[in-house]
C-alpha cells in the first residue's frame, strides 16, 4: 500500500556541542538547579547505551540524522534546541547562546530544505531580545519558537513576558511549550522518587504551565496566538472537562484575586490557540480522545527524536484505524499549518 501523507516529525531535538561546554559549567557551578542537574547530569554523564545514544545524535545535523529518518520513514523533522535550551543560562550568556543556536539550525535548514525544519530558540530572561530574534530567526528561515517551559522558575503567565507573545502573534508563528524539569521550588517531591523527568514531571510542570497562560488571559489579549503542547498535550484534553467548571466555579465565588473571569472557557483557548502533539504517544486511544476533544486539525505528529527514538511507534501510528483524510491531518498537513510549512 503506498501511503498518501508525509510524515513530519514537529518535536525534534538537536544542540550545538558548545552547548554541552556551557551546560558542564553550570553543573560544575555554585547551587546548580536540582532538576537540570538530573536532567543534563544524567545524560552527559552516563556510560548507558541510552545516554550515549542521545547524546550522540542530539548534536548531529548532518548524514546521520537523515539516516536515522530515512529508517523510520520520517520525510520531514522540525526540529528544536533541546530542553532547557538557553533557559539555564544567565540573561546575557542566554540571548548570545539562543543566536548562535540559531545560526547553526538555519544553516542546516538551507542544507536541507526539504528535510530539515527548525524553531527559533530564544532567551525569555530577556523579552524585548526576544521578540527581535524571533523576526531574525523568521527571516533565516527558521519557523516557530521553542520556548522549554518556566524559565528560573518563572512563568510566561507574567506580564513582564508579553512581549514574546506580541512577536509571535505579530508575525504569524507558533509558540511551541516544551518541558523543562520543575524549578526548585516544585521538584522535590518528584526527584525522591525519580518521577521528575520525561516520565510524569515535565508533563505536570508543562501543563501547569500551559493552564497558567491560560487562566493570566493570554489569549483574550492575543487572541490570534497559537501555542504547540507535546505529550497529548500534556493531558490537558482529559482535564479540559473539569478545568472548565472549576474555573466558572471558582470566578462565580470570587475565591482567588488571581482568577478573573475570561471571555472563554479555558476548553475554547485549548480548541482554538493550542495544537498538541503525540510526541512520546504512540498510543491510539489517547490520539483519538484528543481529536474528539480538540478536533482532528489541532492533533500532530511528533516522534521526539532522539529521546523516543523508536521506529515500532511509527509502524503502529501508521496501523491506527482512523478516517484516511484524519490521518493526513495527523502525520502532515496540520503541520504544515501550524508551522506555515511550504505545502508539499
Ligand atoms: C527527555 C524527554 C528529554 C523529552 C528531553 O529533553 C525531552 C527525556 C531534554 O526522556 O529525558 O525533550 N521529551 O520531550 O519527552
Ligand atoms: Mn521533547
Amino acid at each position: 500500500m503506498t501511503r498518501d501523507y508525509l510524515r513530519i516529525a514537529t518535536e525534534e531535538a538537536f544542540a550545538p556541542k558548545e552547548l554541552f561546554d556551557m551546560y558542564r559549567k553550570v553543573l560544575q557551578g555554585p547551587d546548580p538547579d536540582p532538576g537540570f542537574v538530573s536532567l543534563f547530569g544524567f545524560y552527559m554523564n552516563s556510560p548507558s547505551e541510552r545516554a550515549q545514544h542521545i547524546m550522540n545524535c542530539l548534536s548531529d545535523l548532518g548524514p546521520q540524522r537523515l539516516q536515522h529518518m530515512d529508517d523510520c520513514g520520517i520525510d520531514r523533522q522540525i526540529m528544536a534546541l533541546t530542553s532547557p535550551g538557553v533557559q539555564i543560562f544567565d540573561a546575557d550568556t542566554a540571548v548570545a547562546f539562543a543566536r548562535v543556536a540559531n545560526d547553526e539550525l538555519a544553516e542546516a535548514v538551507r542544507r536541507h530544505p526539504t528535510r530539515y525544519s527548525g524553531m527559533i530558540a530564544v532567551a525569555p530572561q530577556r523579552p524585548a531580545e526576544a521578540a527581535k530574534e524571533i523576526e531574525r530567526g523568521l527571516q533565516m528561515g527558521l519557523t516557530g519558537v521553542i520556548i522549554n517551559s518556566h524559565t528560573q522558575g518563572e512563568y510566561l503567565s507574567d506580564p513582564k513576558f508579553w512581549d514574546i507573545f506580541a512577536a509571535a502573534e505579530a508575525a504569524n508563528t507558533p509558540i511551541y511549550l516544551h518541558p523543562n524539569t520543575a524549578p526548585r521550588n516544585m521538584i522535590q517531591p518528584f526527584l525522591e522518587c525519580g518521577l521528575d523527568g520525561a516520565i510524569y514531571g515535565f508533563g505536570v510542570e508543562t501543563g501547569l504551565h500551559a493552564l497558567r497562560i491560560i487562566t493570566a488571559g493570554v489569549f483574550d489579549r492575543f487572541p490570534k496566538l497559537q501555542m504547540i503542547i507535546g505529550h497529548m498535550g500534556e493531558a490537558l484534553p482529559f482535564w479540559a472537562y473539569r478545568l472548565d467548571y472549576m474555573h466558572e466555579a471558582t470566578v462565580r465565588s470570587n475565591r482567588y484575586l488571581t482568577v478573573k473571569a475570561l471571555k472563554k472557557k479555558p476548553s475554547d483557548y485549548l480548541r482554538e490557540n493550542f495544537y498538541i502533539t503525540n510526541s512520546g504517544v504512540a498510543w491510539e486511544p489517547a490520539i483519538k480522545f484528543s481529536q474528539q476533544v480538540l478536533g482532528a486539525d489541532r492533533v500532530m505528529y511528533a516522534m521526539d527524536y532522539p529521546y523516543q527514538h523508536v521506529k515500532a511507534e511509527v509502524d503502529t501510528l501508521d496501523a491506527m484505524a482512523m478516517d484516511a483524510a484524519d490521518k493526513k491531518r495527523f502525520f502532515q498537513t496540520n503541520a504544515e499549518n501550524a508551522f506555515h510549512l511550504p505545502k508539499a
